[in-house]
């Protein structure tokens, strides 16, 4: 039977048209307003269940059907662009057979075998397509993809961005420039702008980004320039679309080299690679150094490198026969909001937590998540019973997206701050102006006892092994510890009547805390958990001071002109060092034996290295990374974690990853193993 003549059961049109009505608005949600509500993984399920239907029901396709179309209606305030040559979309593969099925249409189209063919695979960028346009080598127009017909002109927030030149290089380029080139590429916004930005909206007060993506097309979508100049977006081409009076090289891979060469910005991580199973081991790989990355991905493109055969295979509707994307797993899910804890840190600091029904999330069971902070909950909204969409971004901590609103139950709850800590009753306070509340229990509170004890055990503090945080717990809870300095007056009989611990097991922890005792005046200043001295300034100060005592009396002047120590810091050492109990905590630790040789203290300025910022990065072969920072700060060094462009070398060891990439981009100078010995020397 026709099918296009074959009635339509009711119940299938009714779907039909909710998924329509439903995906119409989600489109909205993402291209419009650049907040979308469900993870594209769903989204795609509901395109694809749509297409399903009008595949099966061809009279159900009607030309409104977002099946028609990809892409969204341009914003009105931007002027429109038709796109000479149409952006074309990419088709999608979510598994490996996915892959084969498009090598095998590949090959056969081109009566070759698999393994005579050539491909790029390049990590699919997730940000937003965007079309240069240069004439004479000069960019006289920048402009989204819309819908592949028609974008928006954003010529002025394009130029704003530093990767994308303004005038292209002629002089090192062997082929001459054409008349009219136009540059396609993704704009998107690096993982670590990413999240200083975020810092930034949140510290305003404002609405943080979902993800990188969001944060790159909202920044572009800005009808002032200068907001996006202010927003770090970076941009890597991909491909060519209108060129006039001119030549380009007869394959895909040359062309990005040629790109390059006239100074635009192409993805180091695209290769050739020779059939199928070579673009397979690619994905693999990629997928696998993701994380690392300093960008986000969400899958890798496979296009056939030459040209005259990408011709040949040519296009169905709006998508290249000769490519295609290859998306990774979700990294998204949704699940339900089941309660909203609270947790106390060892300062105080209160942290709602998100407790979720257990959801898989790229390959791990989530269900908790961190919620920054009582601001956030109540500008997105959350409420307990909410449907939400739980996400990992860059690195493995899972985090809450946005809340699904069509899913909320009418008897959903919003979250209500507690006015008393949870665990000791104290008042809870916040500070104008700070978003963060706390407990005001101090010390007095068992929850800030417990990690204030755990901090000062800690491997980098007075590594203490064997005092893990149940032990903790438990010391803790039958209040046998209330302050660090009383773990040095427990017996062996005290831990060995706790549950779960074995007489052996009292006796190695015993142990363990008489090998503490002889630590640096650095580690055991770190373990007091002074707050705002984290173990580089507890380094400094040890430095600077020599001994204990004149950190003590210190004023602040004095404190502020350690290297590393401003205002806020100096503050809060100050602050500690006057409080009655911290001190009684000091005498009994050192009444305990808690000793440390004098620290030599050298003028800071005649330190070889003083004044240098250094960043380790990588596996070193003759001694660990804490080693090597232990010897460079020695010699007056700043070892930090991250790069900047304030870093002054980057010492890469074996497999060095993201550190790398990122001293790269920013051109710091990278010195291997041997250069670090030489600077040790
Ligand atoms: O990195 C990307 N997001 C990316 C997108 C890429 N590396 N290559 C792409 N190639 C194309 C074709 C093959 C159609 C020139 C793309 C896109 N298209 C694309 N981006 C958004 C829609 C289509």
């Amino acid at each position: 039977m026709n099918k296009t003549a074959m009635a339509i059961p009711t119940d299938i049109s009714a779907r039909a048209q909710e998924l329509r009505k439903q995906i119409n608005d989600h489109n909205y949600r993402y291209y419009v307003l650049d907040d979308p509500e469900i993870p594209d993984a769903e989204y795609d399920r509901l395109f694809r269940e749509l297409q399903a239907l009008e595949e099966q029901y061809p009279a159900l396709v009607k030309p409104d059907s977002p099946t028609q179309r990809v892409g969204a209606e341009p914003l009105k305030a931007f002027g429109e662009v038709k796109h000479v040559v149409p952006m074309l979309s990419l088709g999608n593969a979510f598994s490996d057979e996915e892959v084969r099925d498009f090598g095998r249409r590949v090959a056969e189209k081109l009566g070759l075998a698999e393994d005579e063919i050539d491909f790029t695979a390049e990590p699919k960028l997730d940000g937003l397509a965007i079309s240069l346009l240069y004439e004479d080598g000069v960019l006289v127009r920048a402009a989204t993809r819309g819908d592949g017909v028609t974008g928006e002109d954003v010529t002025q927030n394009v130029r704003t961005i530093p990767s994308v030149p303004l005038r292209l290089l002629r002089a090192v380029a062997q082929r001459p420039l054409p008349r009219v080139l136009e540059v396609r590429g993704e704009v998107y916004m690096p993982k670590a702008g990413f999240e200083a930005l975020n810092e930034r909206q949140r510290a305003a007060g404002e609405k943080p980004f979902a993800n990188p993506r969001n944060a790159a097309a909202g920044s572009l979508r800005q009808l002032d320039p200068k907001v996006t100049a202010s927003r770090p977006l970076a941009m890597f081409c991909y491909g060519v679309g209108q060129v006039e009076d001119g030549q380009l090289p007869d394959r895909h891979s040359a062309i990005l080299a040629q790109l390059k060469d006239w100074g635009l910005r192409v993805c180091p991580e695209i290769h050739t690679v020779r059939g199928i199973d070579a673009c397979l081991d690619y994905y693999r790989d990629i997928g696998e150094r993701r994380a690392g990355l300093p960008y986000e991905i969400d899958g890798v493109v496979y296009k056939v490198d030459r040209i005259d055969q990408q011709e040949t295979l040519g296009f169905v509707s709006r998508a290249p026969r000769w490519a295609i994307a290859h998306k990774f797993p979700a990294q998204e899910a949704l699940t339900r909001l089941l309660a909203i804890d609270i947790q106390v840190g060892r300062t105080g600091a209160i942290t709602p937590v998100a407790r979720l029904e257990p959801v898989e999330v790229g390959g791990v069971t989530v269900t908790n998540a961190t919620l920054h902070n009582q601001d956030e909950i109540a500008r997105r909204d959350l409420r307990v019973g909410d449907t939400v969409v739980v996400y990992r971004a860059g690195d493995v901590i899972p985090k809450v997206g946005s809340v699904v609103l069509s899913h909320r139950p009418p008897d959903a709850k919003p979250f209500v701050m507690p006015t008393h800590c949870p665990v000791c009753g104290s008042d809870i306070v916040r500070l104008e102006g700070q978003a963060i509340a706390r407990c005001s229990g101090g010390l007095f509170c068992p929850a800030q006892r417990k990690e204030a004890i755990k901090h000062f055990a800690s491997r980098r503090a007075m590594d203490i092994e064997g005092l893990g945080e149940k032990l903790v717990e438990q010391l803790v809870d039958r209040e046998l510890v209330h302050d660090p300095a009383d773990l040095y007056a427990l017996t062996v009989e005290q831990v060995a009547s706790l549950e779960r611990i074995a007489q052996k097991s009292a006796e190695n922890l015993i142990a363990a805390l008489e090998k503490s005792k002889a630590t640096s005046l650095g580690r055991f200043l770190f373990a007091l958990g002074i707050r705002e001295v984290g173990e580089t300034t507890a380094q400094s100060l040890a430095q600077y001071f020599g001994d204990l005592q004149p950190i003590e009396e210190a004023d602040l002047e004095t404190l502020q002109s350690v290297p590393d120590v401003g205002p806020i810091v100096a503050n809060s050492i100050y602050t500690f060092f006057r409080q009655a109990h911290n001190l009684d905590v000091i005498d009994k630790l050192i009444a305990a034996g808690i000793h440390w040789p004098k620290v030599e203290v050298k003028a800071p300025e005649v330190l070889p290295l003083a004044g240098k910022v250094i960043v380790l990065t990588g596996t070193l072969e003759s001694m660990s990374r804490p080693e090597a920072k232990k010897h460079l700060q020695a010699l007056g060094a700043k070892v930090t974690g991250s790069v900047s462009k304030k870093t002054d070398w980057v010492i890469a060891g074996e497999a060095a990853g993201s550190k790398l990439k990122k001293a790269q981009e920013l051109g710091v100078e990278v010195l291997d193993e041997a250069g670090l010995l030489n600077l040790l020397q």
